[in-house]
């Protein structure tokens, strides 16, 4: 197995988010990133590759022209519009809707709430973070077309919520899904596999109408958790990827029990798909302990390794969620020894 460490530029991406209690700092906090380095430096995972650089056009393969644009500048826009200190988190305030015109809007409020989905910010050093954590996702992809068999970037921000066009849940872009056309352009034929609690919104969007990644994922019932809007049964995928979507949404208080037998069912259905890489959006938000989650404990992440290990197939597991700081790390390291283990 082979890491690859998070960039430096995470660091400094730490913004406020709105909750029932006002705005508080985000859950998803740098923090994260030193408790799974040290899981995994304590489990034997020694050597890790630092990232390269890879350029914007792997990401423009997966976002469009004008959200790159608008993420590049939006943070330093939206400030000198509103008047505001530099270190201010950057918030989209007004959606479109769906009834509305598309057009090309200029006033960077209205580009906050065109290329947004939830109340997430922007903050001063979001788009370097979030460039950064492509390189680490795309640096382990070349791992694996260079033939190694597992490989674990250390994402953060993370990605699976972010959408060709759109900002949320933690998400600025789409780490996985850049990593997996990557393999596409490369001639190769992904299947993600996404175990984040919640559903990967902007994964399914990004591949909904195409059969040459196959997308399934197991997590929170959307009828009451995040992102409510995507994750049921019956999205399937649209057109030619009418078949290559699965969503397999669990019941809260899941245990290994339920987990274990959807993993199941989204192993058959990767297998049929015949695919000779794996994408693995691997969130452990999905712990006993974290604040919204399932039921699942240390030796089930172990298991899930083996599982995913059982498919045989050169896998890049992609951090996601994972909020609890007392087990995220060790969770992880089970996951990733799980799989080199068997
Ligand atoms: C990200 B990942 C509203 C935030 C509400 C969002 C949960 C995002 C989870 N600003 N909570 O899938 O772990
Ligand atoms: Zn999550």
């Amino acid at each position: 197995m082979i890491t690859v460490s998070a960039s430096d530029l995470h660091r400094l991406h730490h913004v406020d988010e709105l909750t029932p209690q006002g705005l508080v700092p985000s859950a998803e906090r740098p923090e994260r990133v030193d408790v799974i380095e040290n899981a995994l430096s304590e489990a034997g995972f020694e050597e890790s590759v630092e990232a390269s650089e890879f350029g914007l056009d792997p990401v423009k393969r997966v976002h469009s022209p004008a959200y790159v644009d608008f993420l590049t500048d939006a943070h330093r826009e939206w400030i000198q519009s509103e008047g505001a200190p530099e270190d201010t988190d950057a918030f989209p305030l007004v959606f479109p809707t769906p009834d509305g015109p598309e057009r090309d809007w200029t006033d960077i409020r209205a580009r906050f709430g065109r290329h947004a989905f939830d109340t997430d910010a922007i903050g001063r050093h979001t788009w370097p973070a979030a460039v950064g954590a492509v390189d680490v996702a795309l640096t382990g992809q070349q791992l694996v077309t260079d033939g190694a068999r597992g490989v674990f970037s250390l994402c953060r921000p993370p990605g699976h919520h972010a959408m060709a066009d759109r900002f949320g849940g933690y998400c600025y872009l789409n780490n996985a899904a850049i990593s997996a056309q990557a393999f596409v352009d490369q001639g190769a034929r992904p299947a993600i596999l996404d175990l984040d609690f919640h559903h990967g919104n902007g994964t399914q969007s990004i591949f909904y109408d195409r059969n040459d990644v196959l997308y399934a994922s197991l997590h929170a019932d959307p009828s009451s958790d995040y992102p409510y809007f995507f994750g049921r049964a019956d999205e399937t995928g649209s057109a030619a990827g009418e078949g290559y979507n699965l969503n397999l949404p669990l019941p809260a208080g899941t245990d290994w029990s339920t987990y274990g037998e959807a993993l199941d069912t989204a192993v058959v259905a990767i297998t049929g798909f015949s695919p000779d890489v794996l994408v693995v959006s691997l969130g452990v938000d999905t712990a006993l302990e974290d604040p919204d989650s399932f039921r699942l404990i240390a030796d089930d992440y172990s298991r899930i390794g083996a599982t995913v290990s059982s498919l045989g197939l050169p896998t890049l597991f992609i951090m996601e969620g994972g909020y609890e700081l007392a087990v995220l790390g060790r969770n992880v390291a089970a996951v990733l020894t799980g799989f080199h283990n068997s």
